[in-house]
Formats: C-alpha cells, structure tokens, sequence
C-alpha cells in the first residue's frame, strides 16, 4: 500500500489546548505523524509519496467558501492584532445569541467559526492544514485510479470539521472531502467508517441529509466524553439522509469484545449499502495507553481491524485522524494497514 506525507505538517506545532483549567501543550503533536512514517518505513509497507497540489475548490464542495478562505488569514491576522501566541477563540455564537452576523476582529471569527477551542493557529497551521488535504486527495486519486487502497498520513486530522466550523484539532475535513471528490469521479454511494475514539461530529454534520455518503461512526458515549453534544445512537440522519447515518457509542472501558462486535455491525451495513469505496476515518486513540482516552484495545487488536475491513473487498482509503499515544501511534496505524494486507 502507498502512503501520501507531507513534511509540512510538522509548521503546526507547540500549539496549546485548554484541559481541566490549564493550558498545556497540544495532545496533537508533529512527533505523531513522524512516528507513523518511521513505521511504515521499517514494516516495510509501500512507497511513501509526496502529494499533488490541489486548490481548494474540492474543500468547498463539503465546506462554506466564507469558511475555507478564512482559514489562511488567520495567522496574519493575528499577528496583526498584535499577538504572539497561538491564536484561539474565546467567545461563541451559541443559543441566544446572533450566528447570523460575522464579526470584525480575527478573535470573534475564529469562535465564529468554531465549536471549541481545541483548534489553534501557530504561523504554520495553514501551511500544514493545505498538506494535510492534498494528502487525503492525492491518496484518494491512488483509490479511484485502481488501487485497491491507499493511506493518507494526513496530519492535522478532520473529522471533527464540519460544513463551517473547526474543532478538536480540525480544520478541514480531509475523508469528507475525499468522500465528495469520489462522488463528483463518479462513485454512486460512498460509506465513511470512523473508528477513532471521539465521535465525528463534522463528518456527521456535513452528510447527514445525505443518502449518497454513508456514515458509521463507533466511539465513546458522547454523554461522557468529548465532543459532547452529538453522537448519539438515536441520530440517524434526516430527510434524504434518513437511515444512512449511524451511531455506536461505548462507554468508557469499552475492550475488543464490545468493540468488534461493533465494527462487525457497521461492516455489514457497509456491505447492505454496497458503496463504490469506503473511507476509513482511521483514529488510533481507542487504545489502552492513550492519554486523553478511555477505551482499552491492545496493539494486537489494530491488525484485526485491519482485516476485518479487508473483508469487505472494497477499494479503501485510509485517512488518518486521531491517537496520541506517540510511543506506539505507528505500531497501531500501521497494524492496521498490515492487517488489511494479510
Ligand atoms: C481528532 C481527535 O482525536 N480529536 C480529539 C479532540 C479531543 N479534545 C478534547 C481533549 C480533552 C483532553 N482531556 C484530557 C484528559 C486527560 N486525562
Ligand atoms: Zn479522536
């Protein structure tokens, strides 16, 4: 299997998050993309490739124009208004308040435009978030020129990006972007199973009157755990969408066990949908070491998802989304791809 990398991911780094009333150094961190490539280099998994240049016209497609040309401002802007640091929003346009209007200064825009704080901007955050999608398409064109699967080393993630907004260390949504560029190729029925441990809001968002982009999401019980305020099991999808949208949530301790027998669910309504290709949001954080997460898979596990995904005998992309055990993030990721291979 080929592997698309950018080393300009590594611009968007010594960001901070908010975490139980601190600021502390981003859980999502340059060491993670380059620990998964040192491994696909010693398993021995396939080329890796740089990626095409695309302009964003793909990323418009699932996202708002407004939305997608704010992005690369906002460094610039920040800078301008006089800070250092990384730039982070504050304040957001939530129940009772105008989300109709959009504000002036670059601070109120980045709430504007975001659901949490947990997306920050350094000077090489645009830089990185524009790899990050030609990763994810240049991957996704390897899959619908006749590779059986690709793998997009895509850093930062996307799942938690919806049609106008960022979060959870996403800026744009790399597999729905991948998603709508395999249907605009032609594919008639796209499916998208995320297995990182937080549930994909954005993704979610963004398809979910849709019935031609499958959605399968299996993670830990939003009523515990971040993000919170969707991912529930009654969320179906609505309107054209209505019954293509589907839910797993687990709760914290959550072992193979439980979780297998959830990905068997999922894979056999990937099967019932009979997409042209399937997208694996591939999180590793579900496993028992990860810092910021509560479910407990081993590393011997991540080759039996692999496997299991193998069965379904589709044309696969791998985008690469969450997991913050750094140590073993490239032996996880890559079980994964290995075990797809067999
Ligand atoms: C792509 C992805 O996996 N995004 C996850 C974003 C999670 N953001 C919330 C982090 C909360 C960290 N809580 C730390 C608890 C330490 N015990
Ligand atoms: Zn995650």
């Amino acid at each position: 299997m080929k592997t698309i990398f950018s080393p300009l991911h590594a611009g968007h780094s010594d960001t901070l998050e908010l975490v139980a009333g601190e600021l502390v150094p981003g859980f999502e961190k340059p060491s993670r993309a380059e620990f998964i490539k040192a491994r696909v280099e010693s398993e021995r998994l396939g080329p890796i490739l740089p990626p095409e240049a695309h302009d964003l016209s793909a990323a418009k497609r699932v996202h708002a124009a407004d939305y997608i040309d704010f992005l690369p401002t906002v460094w610039s802007a920040w800078e301008a208004a006089g800070h250092s640091g990384p730039a982070l929003p504050f304040v957001w346009p939530t129940r009772g308040l105008r989300g109709d209007v959009r504000p002036h200064a670059t601070e109120a825009r980045l709430g504007f435009y975001s659901f949490d704080g947990g997306a920050p901007f350094v000077q090489g955050t645009w830089d990185a978030i524009k790899s990050s999608y030609d990763v994810a398409l240049t991957a996704a064109a390897l899959v619908n020129n006749g590779e059986r699967a690709a793998f997009a080393l895509c850093r930062p993630p996307g799942h938690h990006a919806g049609s106008a907004f960022m979060g959870g260390y996403c800026y744009i949504n790399n597999a729905a972007v991948a998603a709508q560029w395999f249907r605009d190729q032609g594919a008639a029925r796209v499916s998208i199973l995320d297995v990182d441990y937080h549930h994909g809001n954005g993704t979610q968002e963004i398809f979910y009157a849709r019935g031609d982009v499958q959605v399968l999401n299996l993670h830990c019980d939003p009523l515990t755990e971040y993000p919170f305020f969707l991912g529930h099991a009654d969320e179906r999808g609505q309107d054209a969408g209505e019954g293509f949208n589907h839910n797993y949530p687990m709760p914290a301790g959550t072992t193979w066990e439980r979780w297998s027998a959830a990905l068997d669910d999922a894979c056999a309504r990937i099967t019932d949908y009979g997409p042209d290709a399937v997208i694996v949001s591939l999180g590793v954080d579900t496993f028992e070491k990860d810092p910021i997460s509560e479910f407990k898979l081993k590393s011997s596990d991540y080759p039996l998802i692999g496997r299991r995904i193998a069965g379904l005998s589709l044309p696969t992309l791998f985008v690469m989304e969450g997991g913050y055990a750094v140590e073993e993030i490239g032996i996880n990721t890559v079980g994964v791809l290995t075990g797809f291979e067999g």
